[in-house]
């Protein structure tokens, strides 16, 4: 549906006050008749975010030369924007504040049209509520196009943001989250970068809104967004050039989230978001690696800014799947088996010989089945878009991922006889974590890694020392040679001894591990990584 229609009469406010009345009564209709959710169920306060209206103030968290700047923009009518929305259980006020935050933000000339898919969300009149009302305040807006689409069943975020960009006809789409406010003057700053290199995306910088009390914080824009071996997604930090200054737009590795604009006419040559990807998860990532081997770039800029909820655990279910079963249970909650598949799907698609690493760092990902009906396809869209092989990336691209290798001497599992290294969280999370040989493929078994400092660490940057007492800790990792002494280890053979009291790891007894004196022979002190560097061999 379409709703387009009437004169807008921009006030100095740029709004028709009669907005406002008609917003008031909107959000009144709409967030009365939201159902009944158990506490938690949004992972954000539902009750802060139904009190706090459609639209409010922002604190304003870019460099304030951002203000004082004239931005190059294309004409009105060759930058067209759509803004595709897909989401699965929002609360009623989130979205409506995300719509209204939109349209109030983005100069009317630019802004085309929204997309809003509903992905299947329990609340079965939501769409129509917000059709309904949405309908009868903006329809006033004369250029505004507002198209609601329904999933008849979940098809999860990548298909849904798919539907939405395949339906757009703007010049330019933005993705965007349900639960989000965009800050003044978002649009601009992107908008230019955009129009001087057709083949760029962008991303805004992701300021921060809390999800228990939903204040709205200002982002950091010393980071830039990667991913590591696994292809999960981590921050890096970024470095200024000599005179670069800190609100300059620059490149990144992969976007910072998926919150990010691309020309559609792009967005379609490089073929969407791999429609292979299931539900959530892994997809700007794959597209990053895409635009960046095919001719594409990618900038974050961070004199815009638009606020985003960082919840920390995932707010919906993920259905599981019939290809997963195997892998879903016990040890493997959907949500990790769906992730694995999509970081599977990336590896191969994109990884060339480094999917080894891959591999050796998630080996459950192995046993996952592909549909590869579309491996030709891929290769023939290589070939016609004369795409870089992944090396091409770790050079130019992606240092920080190349020295993440360079400087390892082996990685992933760390295997004694048929169990495996394994630094379990404890409960009283004060007392940091247990260290215990568990199955190999239990549901988070430690991956490890060896660096050329002798270091031996978790994913999470701890690292195998030796305490008082001898015993065996996990403390962060170290950065300067002295502290570095505790917790340096060297090979031989198999065995890893520790170099400074020159003890080897040992389990002696079921499951336990200790420093003990170092015995060649000992099956219960040779330890064995997955995946050696070549270097080592
Ligand atoms: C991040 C990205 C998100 C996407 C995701 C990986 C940011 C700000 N967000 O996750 O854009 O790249 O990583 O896929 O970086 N949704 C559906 N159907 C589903 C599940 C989710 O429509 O089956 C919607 C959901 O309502 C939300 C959006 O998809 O609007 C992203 O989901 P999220 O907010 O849970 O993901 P987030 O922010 O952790
Ligand atoms: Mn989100």
């Amino acid at each position: 549906m379409i709703l387009k229609s009437g004169i807008f009469e921009p006030n100095k406010h740029g709004y028709n006050e009669n907005v406002d009345v008609d917003l008031l009564n909107a959000w009144n209709a709409i967030v009365s008749h939201s159902p009944q959710y158990p506490e938690g169920f949004f992972q954000y306060s539902l009750h802060i975010s139904d009190s706090l209206g459609a639209f409010r103030g922002l604190p304003t968290t870019s460099h304030e030369s951002c203000n004082f700047r004239s931005y190059t923009l294309p004409e009105s009518s060759q930058a067209k924007v759509s803004v595709v929305i897909s989401f699965h259980n929002e609360a009623r006020s989130m979205l409506l504040r995300t719509i209204v935050s939109l349209i109030r933000r983005t100069p009317e000339e630019y802004l085309h049209e929204l997309i809003i898919v509903d992905d299947k969300s329990q609340d079965a009149t939501l769409l129509d509520d917000l059709k309904r009302w949405l309908g009868r305040v903006f329809a006033t807006q004369s250029r505004l196009g507002l198209i609601f689409l329904t999933n008849q069943e979940r098809r999860g975020l990548i298909w849904s943001r798919n539907r939405g960009a395949i339906l757009a006809s703007g010049h330019y789409i933005l993705f965007l989250d349900s639960h989000c406010e965009v800050n003044d003057g978002w649009l601009k700053p992107l908008l230019e970068r955009l129009a001087l290199n057709p083949h760029m995306a962008v991303s805004p910088l992701l300021d921060l809104i809390d999800p228990e009390t939903l204040s709205y914080r200002r982002g950091n824009e010393m980071l830039k967004g990667g991913f590591d071996w696994s292809l999960h997604f981590h921050w890096l930090k970024r470095r200024l050039g000599r005179k670069e200054r800190p609100e300059a737009p620059y490149k990144s590795p992969s976007f910072s989230g998926g919150v990010l604009m691309i020309s559609r006419e792009w967005f379609l040559k490089l073929k969407f978001f791999n429609p292979n990807l299931k539900i959530w998860g892994g997809e700007s990532i794959e597209l990053a690696i895409k635009l960046w081997l095919c001719g594409g770039q990618i900038e974050i800029v961070p004199c815009s800014r638009i606020g985003h909820i960082f919840r920390r655990f995932h707010a919906f279910e993920f259905p599981s799947e019939r290809d997963f079963t195997e892998l879903n249970s016990p040890e493997r909650s959907s949500a990790q088996s769906t992730y694995l598949h999509n970081s599977k799907i990336i590896a191969e698609s994109w990884l060339d010989e480094y999917k080894n690493m891959f591999y050796a760092l998630k080996p459950a990902a192995k046993g996952i089945p592909l549909n590869d009906t579309t491996t030709e396809e891929l290769q023939q869209f290589k070939h016609e878009r004369d795409c870089h092989r992944f090396q091409w990336y770790l050079w130019n691209v992606s240092p920080e991922l190349r020295f993440n290798l360079e400087k390892l001497s082996a990685t992933g599992t760390l295997q004694n006889e048929d169990r495996c290294l394994y630094a379990r969280n404890q409960k009283d999370s004060k007392k940091g974590r247990q260290l215990i040989l568990n199955s190999c493929y239990s549901k988070d078994i430690t991956q490890w890694s060896l660096w050329s400092t002798g270091q031996l660490s978790t994913q999470r940057e701890l690292c195998l020392g030796v305490g008082l007492g001898r015993r065996l800790s996990l403390e962060p990792c170290a950065r300067t040679e002295t502290l570095r002494q505790a917790q340096q280890w060297v090979r031989t053979g198999t065995h890893l001894m520790h170099t400074a009291t020159h003890l080897c790891l040992d389990n002696p007894i079921k499951d336990q591990l200790e420093l003990n004196p170092c015995r060649s022979q000992a099956v219960s002190q040779s330890f064995q990584f997955a995946l050696e560097m070549e270097r080592q061999t």
